[in-house]
């Protein structure tokens, strides 16, 4: 009954907070504050239920872990020279109940894969609303279990069961003896297993799951009856049709769901799990600091070796190599029994090729082996790392000029500092088993064609695996690291933070010695939403303050400083954060949106998201971003012809984000005509474009403001923006979505546009009042010289320039500064346009004496075009080549018959890329390239083509 009442009341709460989450914060209004105190009510109504209704809580939860005795490592251990007993593979699994039917089970893996093949889920499960149809499979308990032959020869001192990651509270038994219990999906758990196995026998494991979202649950009410309050939020919005209490459960946050993603939450082994012996000692982790000697151009690194030895103390000798650079070093070491460290630093004897950022330079990698022998063992335990020299420093200092208040963010690497390009990364899949190496490589790939250098992997996914971090490594991707917390409170039991100490330990030991990252942060919004009193915290203020630096100072940052010792890498407590003044301001900002310090996250909707002056140049954008839909190509294969119109059933159980459709629909009809029928299934093609026409349009008109803030400071301080990372840029399911690629990796429209609006080099137009000025943005470190070509079209008065004019221009390193300015009447007089929607400007620089263009020409609209009129451009594919026999790329070129603003290339049912696509077309012929994922011929990709332009949706 009592959990009747407090069920009720919560819904009352969630719908509040719903509503202020989604329509109230992020445009922060009187209604706001009307529904907080309404809010405010509920939640001081629920803690007095909470004392009446305590007694008929259960005093103790029935999923609450036993105390468990597990070590956790770092890193993959497949290269441990002692005895490894691989148990990945083919596994039984059934649900809870003993006459539960058993399938075959895939170890990596989850359920939900496990139950499609065997046809117990009759369909993909990212099937039209299978979300729900299959909410089943989370509320339940799920056992695996195999056999396995164990040698006679696997008579080690120790013999330990590691488990890569177990999804998530689980119990695991040998030969039906307890082992141990799991709570984290995020660490690397050892257990000693020597005294259950039978050698020279079969044996079996068997691994029990709870059901992930009764579990979280439990622990809710579990954490209200032990702690009498509330940590918010209860349950997701409606709209996202997800579970509740996520923050109850240590997995990936958005398995529960979120604005962009389904609710699955998985259960599972999906990660790898051996059986390892040895006599001495393993290797954990080697973890490496690269210090530079700058005044000498000298290098020598910091290593910490950690090691866990048997049970008695153990002489060994340690050697660290790497031949590539002449190193060769080796130490005599007694260590102490179980876990230990040992530090060494090496001068290094050679020179260094240091690794940089993708533009800034090479991505030299070296080969760095260490190597333990024990005195008596003649097994021989080694670890390779690949290591890259650079250092990294996050700037916050006073800025130049005396009377700017504030601090600057940004990252300084090598001692140069870096302009930060990129986006921000979620999870790709939400069965991590399904997301192939090829397909990260593919997403990652596309981040440096598109000009990128950095990428934030957002708090409320996955720690990612070791592949995508030596990709980000290989290809000078920087990552900023958050830890996996995101919008929401946190609880702070003992045995909650203690798996976060495990979490910490597990993730940094792990990726400590990769080059790409850069930074760590503790959390995602959470500082915002605390101050900000997005969940109703301001009710026990003190309270939720306290869980906070508990969390994320004492236990977080603690554990955090252990393993990146002598400050190797920065650390933020949160992200958006005000940094240093965080800090000062005892780890929780008065403002953290504030604009002259750290980091901010801005989104506004329901706007005209051409217009710059909407933009806060703040010191650093970690996060902004637009809505689009994904193509039809992508939806067909998960949807039925009668939901691909824009408000059907389907399209509003995908669309997360409340109000998100509207929204959209708002923003296009600033600048565009909508088509005749855009609710018809006829027109969904049609508005699917211009979602993404739109989408592209505002991140290109708010990224390029921040690239032209770089040098410039606003009247309050604001400004000097030295990063943009817009959200999102992957997907996770065929939806509507802020990311740049579809799920699948196929390129939105904004994706083409951010390769161009990230160029290293790029004019940037735009008008301010009755100004047009043209900024030059020099990214690189050497000076450029160039002709500016300004060149006005009109839509109607075909392929010849209305005006024409160049002038000499050079932009320092590094810089952003105006290079050339007209009164907009005087421009459009001199290219006798009849209004400003009539025509558009293009940007050329070229270099002097030359017709080659630096970067890309950048195409500026000097109004709306649903202000003008533009003709049909009845675009044609003239002939599709093979470039130099190769099977997967090939020249596109493309026939108009008039200019064709945003044309639009898809190769249906051949994955790749275009070098360019949704620019403007003003030359009747235009080549465009097109590089396969796979080999095809011209033949097969001529005959998939489709090709409109924005006059086509209409
Ligand atoms: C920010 C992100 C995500 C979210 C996005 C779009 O809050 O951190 O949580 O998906 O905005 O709403």
């Amino acid at each position: 009954m009592c959990r009747m009442i407090l069920n009720l009341a919560l819904i009352a709460l969630l719908v509040s907070a719903t509503f202020l989450k989604f329509h109230g914060m992020r445009f922060v209004s009187s209604k706001g504050d009307v529904a907080m105190k309404y809010v405010s009510t509920v939640v001081t109504l629920i803690n007095a239920l909470l004392c009446l209704c305590s007694a008929c809580l259960s005093s103790k939860s029935s999923f609450a872990p036993k105390s468990m005795e597990s070590i956790t490592v770092a890193e993959d251990i497949t290269n441990w020279a002692n005895f490894i007993l691989d148990l990945n593979g083919e596994w039984l699994v059934r649900s809870g109940p003993k006459n539960a039917s058993t399938y075959a089970a895939q170890v990596p893996g989850n359920i939900y894969t496990d139950l499609v093949k065997n046809g117990t889920l009759s369909e993909d499960p990212y099937y039209r609303f299978n979300d729900e149809k299959y909410r089943w499979v989370s509320k339940l308990d799920w056992e695996f279990t195999r056999s396995f032959q164990v040698p006679s020869t696997l008579n080690y001192t120790k013999i330990i069961l590691v488990c890569d990651g177990l999804d998530a509270i689980a119990s695991i038994s040998v030969n039906d003896q307890l082992v141990g219990t799991t709570v984290n999906q995020f660490v690397q758990y050892f257990f000693d297993v020597k005294k259950y196995l039978k050698l020279n026998s079969q044996n079996k494991i068997t691994i029990r799951f709870k059901s992930p979202t009764g579990y979280a649950s439990e622990q809710f009410y579990q954490h209200i009856w032990d702690r009498k309050y509330i940590v918010p939020p209860p349950c997701p919005p409606p709209e996202f049709h997800g579970d509740c209490h996520p923050n109850f459960i240590r997995k990936a946050q958005s398995s529960f769901s979120w604005d962009w993603g389904p609710s699955f939450p998985t259960v599972g082994i999906w990660k790898g799990i051996r059986i390892v012996g040895y006599n001495t000692v393993v290797i954990e982790s080697v973890t490496v600091s690269p210090i530079w000697y700058q005044s000498i151009d000298a290098w020598a690194i910091k290593l910490q070796i950690y090691l866990r030895a048997t049970d008695k103390t153990q002489r060994v000798a340690i050697t660290t190599k790497i031949p590539e650079l002449g190193l060769s070093q080796q130490e005599g070491v007694a260590l102490e029994s179980g876990a230990s460290n040992v530090t060494f630093v090496y001068k290094i004897p050679s020179r260094v090729k240091k690794w940089w950022p993708n533009g800034y330079g090479g991505q030299k990698l070296y080969d760095l082996t260490v190597t333990v022998q024990g005195r008596f063992d003649p097994n021989e335990e080694s670890k390779t790392v690949k290591v890259g020299f650079r250092t990294v420093e996050l700037v916050q200092e006073p800025l130049p000029g005396g009377n700017v208040s504030g601090l600057s963010f940004y990252f300084r690497v090598n001692g140069v500092s870096i302009w930060a390009k990129g986006s921000n990364w979620i999870p790709a899949h939400s069965f991590q088993s399904s997301v192939t190496e090829d397909y990260v490589r593919w997403l990652l790939e596309s981040t440096t064609a598109a000009n990128m250098n950095m990428l934030r992997v957002w708090g409320g996914g996955y720690y990612e695996t070791d592949f995508f971090y030596q990709t980000c490594d290989e290809l000078g991707i920087l990552i900023w690291q958050d830890f996996m917390f995101a919008c929401a409170m946190y609880p702070t039991t003992e045995q909650f933070l203690a798996t976060v100490r495990e979490e910490v330990r597990s993730n940094v030991l792990r990726l400590q010695h990769h080059p790409s990252i850069v930074l760590w942060s503790a959390n995602n919004e959470n500082e915002v939403a605390y101050v900000e009193n997005w969940y109703f915290t301001n009710v026990a203020a003190k309270t939720f303050k306290n869980d906070y630096i508990e969390l994320y100072i004492d236990v977080i940052r603690d554990e955090f400083l252990k393993y990146e010792i002598d400050g190797g890498r920065p650390w933020i407590p949160s992200s958006p954060t005000n940094g240093k003044l965080t800090e000062e301001q005892g780890w929780i900002a008065k403002d953290p949106r504030s604009n002259l310090y750290g980091d901010a996250h801005f989104y506004s909707y329901l706007v005209d998201p051409w217009d710059w002056k909407l933009y806060p140049p703040t010191r650093f954008a970690s996060e902004y971003g637009f809505q689009s839909w994904e193509s039809v190509e992508s939806l067909a294969n998960y949807s039925l012809p009668e939901d691909r119109t824009y408000h059907s059933e389907f399209a509003n159980h995908r669309q997360h984000h409340p109000l998100g459709q509207i929204e959209m629909l708002f923003e296009i009809s600033r600048r565009f005509k909508l088509p005749s029928e855009p609710y018809g299934q006829r027109d969904f093609p049609g508005i699917v474009y211009l979602t993404q026409v739109n989408q592209a349009m505002a991140l290109k008109t708010e990224t390029e403001y921040y690239r032209r803030m770089q040098d410039t400071f606003l009247a309050d301080s604001s400004g000097g923006t030295q990063g943009a990372l817009y959200w999102q840029l992957n997907s996770i399911w065929p939806s509507a979505s802020w990311s740049s690629i579809e799920f699948g990796g196929k390129w939105k429209m904004a994706h083409y546009y951010a390769k161009e609006f990230f160029e290293p080099v790029l004019l940037s137009p735009y008008v301010d009042g009755d100004q047009f000025l043209v900024t030059l943005i020099n990214d690189n470190t050497t000076t450029v010289t160039g002709e500016l070509h300004l060149e006005v079209y009109g839509f109607a008065d075909g392929f010849q320039p209305k005006l024409n004019r160049s002038l000499m221009v050079k932009q320092k390193p590094q810089s952003a500064t105006v290079v050339f300015t007209e009164d907009v009447k005087t421009l459009l007089q001199r290219s006798s346009c009849v209004k400003a929607a009539d025509c558009f400007v293009v940007a050329s620089l070229i270099v002097p004496g030359s017709d080659v263009v630096i970067g890309v020409p950048n195409v500026y609209f000097l109004g709306a075009p649903k202000d003008t009129t533009i003709p049909r451009a009845s675009m044609k594919v003239a002939a599709v080549k093979q470039v130099d026999g190769s099977p997967r790329v090939f020249t596109i070129s493309v026939e108009a018959a008039a200019v064709a603003p945003f044309i639009w290339l898809e190769a249906t049912g051949i994955a790749g890329r275009f070098s360019r696509n949704g620019h403007m077309q003003y030359h009747p012929v235009e080549d465009v390239q097109f590089t396969a994922r796979s080999d095809t011929n011209a033949a097969d990709l001529r005959r998939s083509l489709k090709i409109m332009s924005l006059m086509d949706v209409y």
